[in-house]
């Protein structure tokens, strides 16, 4: 199609591939190209469907020379690649991305325009891949990005699933889950590799043998079979002509175990196990650290390792490569235990089908594995009963129980005696069931262990895994997360960067640190002016996206007050609601004159897991208050409750760049880090928080004069919890807290209907593991000092510049080098 000289380098392969000429017309002539032979459709019939697939395929063809050149120089230079294993990938959409990685954003629109095409309407055609939960998908796919920016070596591994986090609705007040189909109009970044297919194994048996030295070989025969087929993604850096890759895989039958059914008569049963084959990467489970012990789970936590470590070890690697050599080849970072059946799948592979002997086996994989712990919650560890994983996996939890043999014995080793500390140890647990406990044999097996923020690190040596701190203290580090400014700031908050740019140059976007140079432009007055002047209009510009995605009003002059994350009691989006009937209920008592309001929109945006039913009551909660406040003649209109369904990555980026105040008020001791803090801060918003995860680094940079810092500290938590905590007790002795509560129970929201609340008020008042209660006080006194801040538009002002000003640390791209200096490749510092 580019005429004799494309044809003529491809048929020699000599050469570098040649990208499209990168001017207006060249873009053109390949957007068409793509538009009439890729979609086969003429521009005049095209529909906006066929254009944006036409320009992704067209940014795809730029990006390909660069991606085909880095694969080349990685297979050139044989280094330790981080394999970075994650179930989850939140990528949110990839044509900004891509766009603003090649620096082609300009050329594209113009080329756009001379074809007479909306590139807005474009953009808006594409459906995020929303292959994650939340806080730990989002940041796999920060991570990836930094690596790329930093040509670093990196495959991340996932899962391609069929249908990503469910697409929220409201039905009543009601959430609502629908199936999000993000494939069904084409998926135009992804490149399948049917031939590059793995077969992995699940159920049957173990069989042992003796050889003529007498030494035992185990051999797993699985009873059935699917095919992984890997679908590639571009992962492209920033400007720099590195594109590393996203390998994720699809599950799909095996056409030979099929036929042979289906030739035996049995189309039913044929047709059921392409079903039981597909239905592995079918769809993402929903739940946010909250883990279900369901089969399927631990079907596709398998699935997608065991492709992996094939795919690694069989064609990645080179073949002349000694196994042995391993661990100078691959990092495999374990993103929470999802992937920690990887453990055993390696010591497997090494062990039955390469001949390694035990001890050299595991000597090798403890160094091929490191582990990412991103809970504090008892609940979220994930443990897998032994005679589920037995039936799955028998020969991996035979390699288990040695694993944990041997485990024990250097145990007893280091603690004579102390047969209590070997039974809490023990990777496999007793009560209430026999199970295994993965965020255990993660930390045996790893050689490092690390927590996300530095509280969460101390609390995970201190009070997860104290036992094996104190056997291994050397495992154990901290990398505190990190969000990347390229879509989170540069992306995201166009007009943010520019002033950036105009002020100190753009070497922040790979080095945010620089925007330390924005410091003494705090004091600098007509600064402040444009700062809010961006503020300002990033504020109209979602104003403008939520009339029309939900009908939304959004006050422009309001102080923009959001709370966005996964629905969580943890989190405690009842105390904010608390405090939003707090300030209602003063005006209608007659307690505070309407004109003391302080105007105030308060945005929720929230998803909750479909089978936890507290989190979806609380929901119902929130939205009943808002109708009911929204339209209550007695506030005037200054306090106003909005809840767009569906948050997500795209929603996000034009929320996060408008917002005035980040609610950041999980119970401290809770939130392992946290990373929406980071991307409000770094977007000039100001922080409402405890001292829990990463916010208390946060506050620790940017200042207590610019941080509204209220709660208990975590000890003082614990604390209260030894006292013995009376929820009940904080509503009798604050008449506010009263009279707030009184009035959600009085069904004042509820159109008069009391039970419609009563699970959550009942939960508030006779449990509140989260302290709701406890944290009211000091949290309605720090929003009154939000509210005198606001009130001096300068002061504020310099608070926010500072923010971002000091914000660089959270780069992800730091959170990278960290990886690379304590996990990766320490030594190589
Ligand atoms: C999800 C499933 C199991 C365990 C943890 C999670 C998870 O999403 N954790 C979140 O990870 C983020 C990234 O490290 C943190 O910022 C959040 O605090 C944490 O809740």
């Amino acid at each position: 199609r580019r005429g004799p000289s494309f044809e003529a380098s491809h048929e020699l392969a000599t050469g570098p591939v040649t990208s499209p000429p990168r001017t207006v017309d060249g873009f053109v002539r390949e957007f068409l190209d793509q538009l009439n032979f890729g979609q086969g459709v003429k521009l005049s019939q095209s529909t906006i469907n066929d254009q944006y697939l036409a320009l992704a395929r067209t940014v795809r063809s730029y990006l390909m020379a660069s991606w085909l050149e880095t694969g080349h120089r990685r297979r050139k230079n044989p280094t330790r690649i981080v394999g970075y294993l994650s179930a989850e990938y939140l990528l949110g959409r990839q044509l900004g991305n891509n766009l603003l990685a090649s620096d082609l954003q300009g050329i594209a629109e113009q080329a756009m325009e001379q074809c007479g095409i909306d590139m807005a309407a474009l953009r808006g055609q594409e459906v995020e891949p929303g292959l994650g939960n939340g806080g730990l998908g989002r940041l796999a796919a920060c991570f990836v990005d930094s690596l790329a920016t930093m040509d670093q070596p990196c495959i991340g591994y996932g899962i391609r699933y069929e249908y990503g986090i469910f697409r929220q609705t409201f039905v009543e007040g009601r959430q609502v889950e629908e199936p999000d189909s993000w494939l069904r109009l084409g998926s135009p970044w992804e490149f399948p590799h049917p031939e590059r297919a793995v077969q992995v194994g699940f159920g049957g048996h173990t069989e042992t043998s003796v050889d003529e030295d007498g030494t035992e070989h185990t051999r797993w025969v699985p009873a059935w079979q699917v095919r992984g087929v890997p679908y590639h993604y571009m992962v492209p850096g920033f400007r720099n002509g590195v594109v590393n890759t996203l390998r994720l895989w699809s599950a799909e039958a095996n056409q030979a175990f099929d036929l042979q059914t289906f030739n035996a008569g049995d189309y039913a049963q044929a047709s059921r196990a392409e079903i039981f084959a597909e239905n592995i990467s079918k769809v993402l489970y929903p739940d946010d650290s909250t883990p279900q012990g369901k089969e399927l789970r631990l079907q596709q936590q398998y699935f997608f390792v065991a492709c992996s470590l094939r795919d690694f070890i069989e064609n990645t690697l080179p073949r002349d490569v000694d196994l042995r050599e391993l661990p100078q080849r691959i990092i495999f970072q374990l993103n929470d235990t999802h992937p920690v059946i990887a453990v055993p799948e390696l010591m497997r592979i090494l062990v039955d089908e390469k001949g390694f002997d035990w001890d050299e086996a595991w000597d090798i994989t403890q160094q091929c594995f490191a582990y990412t712990c991103h809970t504090l919650l008892p609940e979220a560890l994930e443990v897998w009963p032994v005679d589920l994983l037995g039936r799955l996996l028998p020969r991996h939890l035979e390699i288990i129980y040695r694993i944990n043999e041997e485990f024990l014995l250097e145990v007893r080793d280091a603690f004579p005696g102390d047969e209590g500390r070997v039974r809490r140890m023990s990777i496999i647990a007793e009560q209430p069931q026999r199970a295994v406990r993965m965020a255990y044999l993660a930390t045996v097996a790893g050689a490092k262990v690390n927590g996300v923020a530095e509280l969460h690190s101390q609390l995970l040596r201190d009070d997860v895994l104290p036992d094996f701190h104190a056997m291994w203290p050397e495992k154990f580090t901290n990398v505190t997360n990190g969000i990347t400014p390229r879509r989170f700031l540069y992306l995201a908050n166009r007009r943010l960067s520019d002033l950036i740019n105009e002020t100190i140059g753009t070497g922040w976007v790979t080095d945010l640190e620089q925007l330390r140079q924005l410091e003494p432009y705090a004091d600098d007055a007509d600064f402040r002016q444009r700062f809010r002047d961006v503020k300002h209009a990033n504020k109209e510009r979602l104003s403008k996206l939520l009339r029309v995605r939900d009908g939304i009003e959004l006050s422009q002059d309001h102080l923009l007050d959001v709370m966005v994350k996964r629905l969580h009691e943890y989190k405690r989006q009842t105390l904010k609601l608390l405090h939003v009937v707090s300030v209602y209920e003063g005006v209608l008592s007659g307690r505070t004159p309407i004109d003391q309001v302080t105007p105030r929109t308060v945005l929720f945006g929230a998803k909750a897991a479909p089978g936890y039913h507290m989190a979806k009551e609380i929901i119902f909660l929130i939205n009943s208050v808002a109708e009911t406040v929204n339209t209550d003649p007695v506030m005037d209109g200054r306090l106003q409750v909005l809840f767009p369904a569906n948050y997500n990555v795209t929603l996000a980026e034009k929320v996060i760049p408008a917002a005035d105040l980040s609610e950041q008020i999980s119970l401290a001791g809770k939130e392992a880090s946290g990373t929406g803090n980071m991307k409000f801060a770094l977007n000039g918003a100001l922080t409402i928080g405890t001292l829990d995860g990463a916010n208390v680094e946060i506050l620790d940079l940017v200042g207590e004069d610019n941080f509204f810092l209220f709660g208990m500290t975590e000890p003082e938590v614990e604390e209260l919890r030894q006292r013995g905590y009376v929820p009940s007790s904080f509503y009798e002795a604050d008449p506010v807290l009263k009279a707030t509560i009184d009035l959600i129970g009085s069904g004042h929201f509820t159109g008069g209907d009391r039970g419609a609340v009563s699970a959550v008020l009942d939960n508030l008042l006779n449990h509140d593991p989260f302290m709701a209660l406890a944290g009211f006080g000091s949290y309605l006194e720090a929003q009154d000092r939000v509210e005198r801040a606001y009130a001096d538009p300068e002061a504020w002002s310099r608070s926010t510049i500072l923010n971002v000003a000091r914000c660089g640390f959270f780069s992800s791209d730091r959170s990278m080098r960290d990886y690379l200096d304590r996990i990766w490749l320490p030594g190589d510092a």
